[in-house]
């Protein structure tokens, strides 16, 4: 298949080839030469740079199977996913793509990818061997170890019906889903794994979207504008009725039992697009953030583990300002203000702006969009994959987020909103998220068609890489060139009493005058997963003092370590009370 890579980017892989090449040549020269090019020659380092597929072998590219009915689904997928597939330390990419439906016939096998990590910058595709092609219109991947064997398990969401690959430990997969219980038939989105109930096995949340299939298609005309005339363009998705998501509890035997009805998750019917995991009133019990589009974002509070009560209105996370709906897409959490308590994001689209939610520690939020300066950056964009991360490692989290508007007529409609945009990064500078895109270099100058974006380290240098996943285009792979210039510690936390993803649990840290604390959430993004990993960055300090681990229900159990080394992963196992 011919690649496709966004068309910025293959300027951008020579611009890049050409500051490579200067530093090459200016390496050769002496000093006082060097340093006339260097003024002639300003060259900034930028946070992230393009991995080409040139170099990293992946040469895999989503198709959509776009078609003139404009089919909702094809302009929504797909997700992507870091996981280490074969548990030998670095980390692997799975790639979604869409494939055979009922509104969709390809006109040759469309299947998934899976790249294995060969070490060295590159990637091999090992997709057939390990058996995890998919096989109908995908959409999403969550990953979580769901049987405890060690290995990482594939949940991968679609359009008619998911599939749930265990991890055979050897290098391959099984389609255990019928066993199981989690086919979840409709359209699943983004899905996570996540231990509600506090018995240490990882359950499994799938969001669904609205009821639709061919025979409910919306047939939407485009508006009556010069080169549109008898077009069909994507509908509002508020066109389709809204479908109650699903919850299954992992009964620990390798079967899942349907609690959707009993937990109280089937009594609201939504749009589920993104969906985090995370304790967002410090009650010990797993809560969850979905967005929906076009309605009210969902905030499931966990009442011990029995029953979800869905506090969207009464938090103030279910609507913007004014009670406008939104169209809500990708979700992430973090304790951006470092108050102890997780904050929330949301992705819109154009003119909604994206949502930055503080937690005021009562199960009530505030949006700070327009005060952190979001709403600006925002205003303009479809956000879909975000993540909090603290990409250069100075203990500050800093956010991504990848954009694209779904229509691809919204050119012509809107012309100041594009169907392909760049993505957006936000700085932490101490005092608030700064918005540094227009100053991060040619990544964040190249719009794109994208959606899921997932977080994870594949060079194991610390500094955390992000994967892009665009619509009926090629993935994007972005090297971090910041991270790795400050300290750092890498940890994989592994649950015994807890879950073994060890999702829920919180890491506080101190270096010095440096005391920070970070959360493993469950999932985040959109249709994405991401690295296990917890990366603490302690900027230019050079001793970590301490670290302490407190492990998620139900042991609590908090583990403090003090001879801790820098600049490497280390594995903690709950209980152990040493780190390897
Ligand atoms: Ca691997
Ligand atoms: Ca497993
Ligand atoms: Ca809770
Ligand atoms: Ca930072």
């Amino acid at each position: 298949m011919a690649m496709r890579l966004p068309l910025g980017l293959r300027e951008n892989c020579v611009r890049i080839s050409r500051r490579q090449f200067i530093r090459g040549i200016a390496g050769s020269l002496t000093f006082g030469v060097l340093s006339r090019f260097a003024a002639a020659l300003p060259d900034p380092v930028y946070p992230f740079t393009l991995v080409p597929p040139t170099v990293s072998r992946i040469t895999w590219v989503h198709s959509s199977g776009k078609s003139a009915e404009r089919y909702l689904p094809e302009t929504d997928g797909s997700g992507c996913a870091f996981l280490d597939y074969d548990d030998d330390g670095w980390m692997d990419i799975y790639l979604v793509n869409a494939g055979r439906s009922d509104f969709f016939t390809p006109p040759h096998p469309l299947h998934n990818a899976l790249y294995h990590n060969n070490r060295d910058g590159t990637f091999t595709d090992v997709t057939e061997k390990a058996g995890v092609t998919g096989g109908g219109y995908g959409m999403g991947a969550a990953v979580g170890d769901y049987n405890r064997d060690g290995f990482p398990d594939i949940y991968l969401t679609q359009y008619g019906r998911s599939i749930l690959y265990r991890n055979n430990g050897d290098g391959t997969f099984t389609d255990v889903t019928e066993k199981a219980g989690v086919a979840a038939p409709g359209w699943a989105s983004s899905a996570v794994w996540v231990d509600y109930d506090n018995d240490g096995n990882l359950d499994l949340f799938v969001c669904r979207f609205g009821d639709f299939d061919k025979a409910k298609h919306q047939h939407c005309a485009a508006p009556r504008l010069p080169g549109l005339e008898g077009s069909t363009e994507y509908c509002n998705p508020g066109v389709y009725k809204p479908m109650p998501s699903w919850l299954f509890h992992n009964n620990g035997d390798g079967t899942f039992t349907d609690v959707s009805q009993s937990t109280g998750i089937a009594d609201n019917p939504g749009r589920a697009w993104g969906v985090v995991a995370a304790d967002i009133n410090n009650d010990g019990w797993m809560d969850l953030f979905v967005a929906n589009d076009q309605l009210a974002n969902f905030l499931y509070v966990n009442r011990a583990g029995k029953h979800f009560e869905e506090i969207g209105f009464t938090s103030g996370v279910a609507y913007g300002e004014g009670g406008t709906i939104r169209s809500g897409m990708g979700v992430d959490a973090a304790d951006l203000h470092q108050a102890g308590w997780m904050d929330l994001f949301v992705t819109n689209m154009n003119h909604e702006l994206d949502a930055i939610y503080r937690n005021k520690h009562d199960e009530t939020f505030e949006d700070m969009a327009v005060p952190s300066g979001i709403a600006n950056a925002t205003k303009m964009k479809s956000g879909w994959g975000v993540k909090f991360f603290d990409y250069d490692n100075d203990g500050n989290l800093d956010l991504m987020i990848a954009n694209g508007h779904p229509d691809d007529l919204i050119d012509v409609i809107y012309p100041r909103v594009t169907y392909r945009e760049p993505p957006l990064l936000f700085h932490n500078t101490g005092k608030g998220l700064k918005d540094v895109s227009q100053e991060s270099g040619p990544v964040f100058a190249t719009p794109m068609a994208s959606r899921g974006l997932a977080l994870g380290d594949f060079n194991n240098d610390g500094a955390v890489d992000v994967l892009i996943s665009n619509n009926n285009e090629a993935p994007v792979l972005l090297r971090n060139v910041v991270g790795a210039q400050n300290n750092w510690l890498g940890l994989r936390l592994v649950g015994t009493k807890s879950n073994i993803d060890a999702v829920g649990a919180r890491v506080t840290y101190q270096a010095g005058d440096l005391k920070r604390s970070t959360t493993k959430v469950g999932g985040g993004s959109y249709l994405s997963s991401h690295d296990p990993r917890v990366v603490l960055g302690i900027g230019r300090r050079t001793k970590l003092d301490w670290i302490e681990v407190k492990w998620p229900a139900p042991s609590h159990a908090i583990e403090r370590f003090t001879e801790v080394p820098l600049n490497r992963y280390i594995t903690i196992v709950e209980g152990e009370a040493k780190w390897k």
